[in-house]
């Protein structure tokens, strides 16, 4: 697990001044947009919207980033939704929630995400899909830079939200038990939260993740039913109240580019995906943790075109190995590592931390995060690009593919001959 020094540890490292929080009120222009969630550099602008559906576990529940109709008068979407979301994170993080809480909504509860809440869908195209699955400890908003990223290139993002109690929290409506008097409330719907679930005594963690991976690859496929549901012109109920015209999505859906992405538990559950359903063309996994990959898998069952970005400080010589076992002799599988990273170069902590305390808690690593995030985007649209024959100009960047540039390496950059007996 993630280990922070509980308690006061943690709060004497994120004294004001050292700054976790996104300088957003003050200070100058210049630290203003450091510690921010980068925009799109594509040419679109970005919307996104929730969309959950059933009043229970089984529905599904996904961020929606879209390419949006410029809306310059809308305010940018709250990045962390709701309150229960830093409980969860204190939980995953080992921290008393009470202390985890407010140091949260202290720091980074003002932040928002460069996307426009419920912003108009932008009509006329058919664009790309791409469903992107959440690490371990994580929620379906934290990724947003690379969601946001791939939106404004002209990908519909799916950034599913997991309830295999592996998300930090996450939650689903019921209806209100009759117990609260009606015009007390303005809903008749409750959030019912599902927070991280950690592993028991004695409780084996692979078969724990296995059985998780599985559920998370199924919330994927339903993800992409759903979205190809709605481009049917299917009705679909959100329960969740929004004024998005889902109906604007018909039709603008190219159902033969569908692509699935995740981070670490979501690379796992990448390879998962693209082994149970075959419209995933291509996979990209970010820093894959292999643990959750049940044995099955390596027989040959991925056959699509696969990515490994990996960081230069997390991996390890068999978590690499796992990843060559799958791409023995396959062309298509390819791996690269961007030098400098940390594990957490991936989610949108690292551009919202400050130098010391992200380096303290390994949010960020010896190279700049915009530079990291934008390496990592840029082999990721070169490699979409090729595998669902999209006509773009992302093949520009075909050369990072193959790991050449500064601050990337082909392959790995682990000692293999240090791997342990099976
Ligand atoms: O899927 C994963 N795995 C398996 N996702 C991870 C981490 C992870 N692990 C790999 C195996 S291990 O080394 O045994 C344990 C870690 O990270 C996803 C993720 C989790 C978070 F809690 C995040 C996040 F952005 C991404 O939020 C964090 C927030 C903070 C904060 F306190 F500064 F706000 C910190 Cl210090 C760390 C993460």
């Amino acid at each position: 697990m993630l280990r922070l020094p509980p308690g006061r540890g943690w709060l004497r490292a994120v004294t004001p001044g050292l700054s976790l929080k996104a300088p957003m009120e003050k200070g100058s222009s210049s630290t203003e947009k450091f510690y921010r969630i980068p925009e799109g550099k594509g040419p679109h602008s970005v919307g996104c919207t929730d969309l959950m559906t059933e009043n229970a576990a089984e529905g599904s529940f996904l961020r929606l980033y879209y390419p949006s109709c410029n809306a310059t008068d809308k305010e940018e979407a709250r990045w962390i939704p709701d309150k229960e979301y830093y409980q969860g994170l204190s939980d995953f993080l080992n921290m008393y929630r009470i202390v985890g809480e407010r140091l949260f909504q202290y720091y980074v509860g003002s932040v928002t995400c460069p996307a426009k809440p419920n912003a108009a869908f932008k009509l006329g195209e058919k664009y790309p899909l791409l469903i992107f699955s959440h690490g371990l400890g994580a929620f379906r908003t934290i990724y947003s830079a690379i969601c946001i990223e791939m939106a404004s290139q002209g990908f519909i993002v799916a950034a599913v939200e997991h309830r295999d109690e592996s998300a930090s929290a996450t939650y689903y409506c019921k209806k209100r038990s009759i117990s609260v008097p009606e015009e007390e409330t303005t809903s008749h719907m409750e959030k019912e939260w599902i927070y991280y679930r950690k592993l028991k005594t004695g409780e084996e963690e692979r078969c724990l993740r296995h059985k998780q991976v599985q559920q998370r690859a199924q919330e994927c496929i339903k993800a992409l039913n759903l979205i190809l549901k709605i481009n049917s012109g299917e009705e679909v109920t959100n329960v969740l109240n929004s004024n998005f015209d889902w109906n604007s999505l018909k039709d603008s859906v190219d159902t033969s580019r569908i692509a699935v992405m995740g981070h670490s538990f979501g690379g796992a559950t990448v390879i998962e995906s693209l082994s149970k359903e075959i419209r995933f063309r291509c996979g990209i996994a970010l820093d894959a943790w292999m643990l959750p990959v049940g044995d099955d898998i390596y027989q040959n069952s991925v056959q699509q075109p696969l990515l490994f970005i990996n960081s230069e400080k997390f991996q390890w010589a068999d978590n690499i190995l796992k990843m060559k076992q799958l791409s023995s002799n396959d062309t298509n599988k390819k791996m690269i590592t961007i030098k400098g990273t940390v594990h957490q170069s991936f989610p949108d902590f690292t551009f919202v931390s400050g130098e010391i305390i992200g380096r303290f808690f390994k949010l960020k690593g010896e190279i700049d995060p915009n530079e990291a995030i934008d390496i990592s985007n840029h082999a990721s649209l070169a490699f979409l690009q090729k595998h669902l024959s999209l006509k773009r100009d992302f093949d520009k960047w075909d050369s990072l593919v193959d790991g050449i540039g500064p601050n990337v390496i082909p392959g790995t950059n682990i000692d293999l001959s240090q791997a342990g007996p099976e």
